[in-house]
């Protein structure tokens, strides 16, 4: 059949002209259109494999002639692309660099951590605020990175790191409404780009701009999770909002103290207030992620899915609106601003504490009961549920829905992630941690409080 196809000279020549249209189609990138049609658009491709140094050439930025500019003649607007961009970064973690070295690298970064570019105006002012406590190497990693690549861009730009004082439960939605308030006191940002510390930007291309209609989540790509996007609400790591996106979503939930739930509650908010979520193309909002334990301070917070089912409820009430916090210092550093901020402490976690002693002293009494009692009724089959019945008039309600003792990782022991649910993954549950661990001897913020405010 085949044969006779082929004999046929018209024939032939349709399935030559077939396969030629497939080839071109497949060539001029018909494969991302057909994506772009059916799902995510892929957007440009980049070979990953071929990397470039975020520091390359980066004195070409520099001023031809230094001096402050003449206020009578207006600088150009920056081109809409930068000319400096190289597209994939190189990115590695094995040695973390001093301040000293970042600073000797990045001379045109003024106090504070602000830069503007020189010579033309730029298209945005942006501010990175990062939430923060004990992780010196991290943040050594992501200056190091960060500075060089928004010069590359040709923002405007400033750099915030907000320092959670005392050891009480890590808040970090908390942490980052604090450094959105602080910022817009000291200038009119365009964009607020909110920004795990632990986070490195692996393409230049993803611009630290604002979506003019819809907060962006941008970390949309990273190696934790595989290049992928983990589920369709997700917006952890790094987000960024314009000021009035920001205040229309009430700002990010102030209740969540320790690990997960409130990038969850910042999607909802973002559906509640009437926007989308805004993404940048997924070859571009590749991430790499320095790979840690989890912290003491920022265990999982068992309290998050009952949080979210009240999102709905408490968007409007819980937020800017109710935020409270005492600046404890704000420190115009060479390569950031830093804010030290007591933001209060956990409501629920003195609760918890005195409800675990409570059943501390139940249990050691009926322990204390049991050693008396002769062994005839010890014997009589007491398992730990009978315990628990025997304990539980005097036990609290919460005591049954205690989350289990261990590590804290996910999954397996507490509540089953509901869909969308952050979960801790397996490298922030400390699991393959390949980081070095090479904290540096002295790290900037170490200088901060670190005990009690
Ligand atoms: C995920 C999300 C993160 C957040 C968190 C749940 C990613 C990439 N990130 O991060 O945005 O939603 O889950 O709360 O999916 N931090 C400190 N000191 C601490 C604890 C936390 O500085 O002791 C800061 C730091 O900026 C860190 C961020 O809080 O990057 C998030 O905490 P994490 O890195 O422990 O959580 P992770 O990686 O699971
Ligand atoms: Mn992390």
């Amino acid at each position: 059949m085949l044969r006779r196809l082929l004999e046929r000279p018209r024939s032939l020549a349709l399935l030559v002209g077939c396969q030629f249209a497939f080839v071109a189609y497949f060539s001029l990138g018909g494969f991302r259109n057909l994506t772009a049609l059916f799902g995510r658009a892929a957007g440009p491709v980049f070979d990953y494999s071929r990397t470039h140094d975020v520091y390359a050439n980066l004195s070409r930025l520099l001023p031809a002639r230094p001096g402050s500019p003449d206020p009578a003649r207006p600088l150009p607007f920056c081109p809409e692309r930068s000319p400096f961009l190289v597209g994939p970064l190189t990115v590695t973690f094995s040695r973390v660099p001093t301040l000293e070295q970042i600073r000797a690298k990045n001379p045109a970064v003024q106090e504070g951590g602000r830069y503007q570019p020189p010579g033309c105006e730029p298209r945005s002012r942006t501010a990175v605020i990062v939430p923060h406590r004990n992780r010196e190497s991290h943040l050594g990693h992501l200056l190091y990175y960060l500075h060089p690549f928004l010069q590359r861009q040709q923002l405007q730009y400033g750099i915030y790191v907000v320092h959670q004082a005392g050891n009480s439960t890590f808040n970090r939605a908390k942490l980052l409404n604090v450094g959105v308030k602080e910022a817009l006191k000291d200038e009119e940002w365009d964009c607020l780009f909110l920004h795990d510390v632990d986070l490195i930007p692996e393409n230049d291309h993803n611009l630290y701009v604002c979506d003019p209609w819809n907060p962006k989540h941008v970390s949309i790509a990273m190696n934790k999770f595989g290049y992928s996007l983990p589920y369709p609400q997700y917006f952890g790591g790094v987000s960024a909002l314009t000021p009035d996106q920001y205040m229309k979503i009430n700002g990010f939930p102030n209740e969540y103290w320790g690990w997960g739930g409130e990038d969850d509650d910042i999607a909802t908010r973002v559906r509640l207030a009437g926007m989308k979520i805004a993404r940048p193309p997924i070859s571009i909002g590749h991430y790499k992620m320095v790979k840690h334990k989890s912290d003491k301070g920022n265990e999982e917070n068992p309290h998050r899915f009952d949080l979210l089912i009240r999102t709905q409820r408490m968007w409007t009430q819980d937020g800017m609106n109710s935020l409270t916090y005492t600046l404890l210092a704000k420190q115009l550093r060479p390569l950031y601003t830093n804010l030290t901020v007591d933001i209060g402490t956990d409501p629920r976690a003195g609760r918890r504490a005195r409800e675990g002693q409570r059943y501390r002293g139940a249990n050691s009494l009926f322990r204390e009961e049991m050693l008396r009692k002769p062994p005839r009724d010890a014997a009589a089959g007491w398992g730990d549920r009978a315990l628990a019945l025997s304990l539980s008039p005097r036990l609290p309600p919460a005591t049954a829905q205690q989350p289990p003792a261990g590590n804290g990782t996910h999954g397996s022991a507490g509540a089953p992630a509901a869909p969308g649910i952050t979960q801790r993954s397996p490298e922030a549950a400390g699991e393959g941690d390949g980081h070095p661990g090479t904290l540096p001897a002295r790290g900037d913020n170490q200088s901060l409080p670190r005990g009690a405010p």
